[in-house]
C-alpha cells in the first residue's frame, strides 16, 4: 500500500502525527537520517571500542575451541599482512608504512614509494596509502617484494594506485621502483595475488567497470614485471585495456588463489548489500553496476530489475546487507583442523552500522557451493581488513583502525 501524507484523510493524518497507529509509525519512523555526499551517514555508537587486553576464547560452530590473541596493538591503520618463507611478518599501512612484526613490537622497513593517506576509513573518497603486500613466488631467490600504493598525483588530494617492487634485503626495502602506474586513473582499492603461472593478479576499484578501455572496476594480469603477458585475453582487442582480465567489479578488498585448483578468487564490495566472493574467470562481466544482489546506499535495489545477475557472471557468495567483505584465505592449515578446506573473509562493518566488523567463515561443498556460514569475533568490534594463514597454522587477521591491531586465531589449547 502507497502511504504518503498527503493521501491520508484528515483524521488519519492526526492520529498518524500523534503516532498512535499504523500509520502513525510511518510517519514518524526514522526515514530522514542525514546523508552526506548521498550517502546515509552511519551512526557511531559502536565505533571506536577499545580492544581489550585478551585472550579470548570462544566455543565455535564446528565444536572446535578457539583462543584469540593479541599479536601487536596500537598500529594505525594496518591494511595487509603476509609471511616470509622464514616466517617473518610484514605489513602495510593505510599511513604508507612498511613493518616487520616480532614480539609484540613493530618495525618499520625504510624504502617504500611516498603516498596518500585521505579520510577516515569507512567514509567515501579515503585514500590508502599502502594497500597491499606480496612476495614474489621466487622470494626466496630473488627477495622482490611487492606493493600496491596510492601514489601522489598532482593537482589530486586521492592520488592514483600504483604498483611497485624493491628487494627486501637486511630490513631495508632496496631499488623499491614502479611496475606498473594507474597515471591518476585508479583510486580506491586493490589486491594483489600470484597466480600459480606466476602472473600478478590485480584488482583495481573505479567508477567505469563497464568500460574494457579503462582500468577501473577491473582484475587484471600483469608479469612480474609489469608488462602485459602475450596470452591475456584482450590482447589485440581494439579499445580494450591489454591488462584487463575481468570486468565490471566493485571496489574488490580481497584476492587470493585457491590452493588446489589454482582459480583466482576475489572479494568484493555492493553498497548496502551485494558483497560478492567471484570466482574470475577471464572476460567474464561480473555486472557492476548494471546487476546487484543488494541495495543501495538510499535504499533501492540497486539493479532496476530488481535483484539478479541475469546476463552476467554471478557471485558465488553474496551478503544482503553489506559486511565491507575484506581479505579473503583458504584455509589449509592442520592446527586448526575442523576448519580445514574452509574460506574466511574479513569484515569492516555489518549492515551499515560502525563498529560491527567481524570474521565469517563458509564451508562449501566439492563443487564450490555454501554449505554453512559462520560469523566469528563481532563483540572484538574491530574492522577486520586482512586474513591470513601464518607458517604454524594459526589464522592472522590485520584490523583496519586507528588503534588497529594484529591478531592471532589458534586452539583453545
Ligand atoms: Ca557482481
Amino acid at each position: 500500500m502507497k502511504v504518503a501524507s498527503f493521501t491520508l484523510r484528515p483524521l488519519a493524518l492526526i492520529v498518524a502525527l500523534i503516532g498512535g497507529s499504523m500509520l502513525g509509525n510511518v510517519a514518524n519512523a526514522q526515514q530522514n537520517v542525514p546523508f552526506a555526499n548521498g550517502v546515509p551517514v552511519a551512526p557511531t555508537g559502536l565505533a571506536d571500542i577499545k580492544l581489550g587486553a585478551g585472550p579470548w576464547i570462544y566455543h565455535t560452530g564446528e565444536t572446535m575451541d578457539i583462543k584469540v590473541e593479541v599479536v601487536a596493538r596500537d598500529i594505525e591503520y594496518p591494511m595487509a599482512l603476509t609471511f616470509t618463507p622464514k616466517g617473518e611478518m610484514l605489513l602495510v599501512t593505510r599511513k604508507g608504512k612498511l613493518l616487520s612484526i616480532a614480539n609484540g613490537k613493530a618495525t618499520e622497513i625504510p624504502g617504500g614509494p611516498p603516498s596518500v593517506f585521505a579520510g577516515e576509513s569507512g567514509g567515501l573518497g579515503t585514500s590508502h596509502g599502502y594497500i597491499d603486500v606480496v612476495l614474489h613466488p621466487d622470494f626466496a631467490k630473488n627477495q622482490y617484494l611487492y606493493i600496491s600504493y596510492t601514489k601522489p598525483v598532482a593537482g589530486s588530494n586521492r592520488g592514483g594506485i600504483a604498483i611497485g617492487r624493491g628487494k627486501l634485503n637486511n630490513g631495508k626495502l632496496e631499488n623499491f621502483a614502479d611496475i606498473w602506474d594507474s597515471q591518476g586513473k585508479g583510486a580506491g582499492v586493490s589486491r594483489l595475488a600470484f597466480a600459480k603461472d606466476g602472473k600478478l593478479i590485480v584488482s583495481i576499484s573505479g567508477n567505469d567497470p563497464q568500460d574494457l578501455n579503462t582500468i577501473g572496476g577491473k582484475v587484471l594480469r600483469l608479469n612480474d614485471d609489469g608488462t602485459i603477458p602475450s596470452d591475456n585475453p584482450y590482447v589485440g582487442t581494439p579499445n580494450t585495456r591489454p591488462e584487463v582480465y575481468s570486468w565490471g567489479h566493485r571496489s574488490a578488498l580481497g584476492l587470493a588463489i585457491h590452493p588446489v585448483t589454482g582459480a583466482i578468487w576475489e572479494t568484493e564490495n555492493g553498497p548496502n548489500g551485494g558483497d560478492e566472493i567471484n570466482i574470475i574467470k577471464p572476460k567474464a562481466n561480473y555486472g557492476w553496476p548494471k546487476v546487484s544482489l543488494g541495495r543501495d546506499y538510499k535504499g533501492p535495489w540497486q539493479s532496476p530489475e530488481g535483484p539478479n545477475h541475469l546476463g552476467y557472471e554471478p557471485p558465488v557468495v553474496y551478503w544482503m546487507p553489506a559486511i565491507a567483505v575484506s581479505g579473503l584465505l583458504f584455509y589449509t592449515g592442520d592446527a586448526l583442523p575442523k576448519w580445514k578446506g574452509d574460506v574466511f573473509v574479513g569484515s569492516l562493518r555489518t549492515g551499515e552500522i560502525n563498529g560491527t566488523g567481524h570474521v565469517e567463515r563458509i564451508l562449501f561443498n566439492d563443487k564450490f557451493e555454501e554449505l554453512r556460514r559462520e560469523s566469528l569475533l563481532a563483540d572484538l568490534h574491530q574492522r577486520v581488513r586482512d586474513v591470513k594463514q601464518g607458517p604454524d597454522g594459526f589464522i592472522y587477521l590485520a584490523t583496519e583502525q586507528k588503534e588497529g591491531a594484529v591478531l592471532r586465531i589458534m586452539p583453545a589449547k
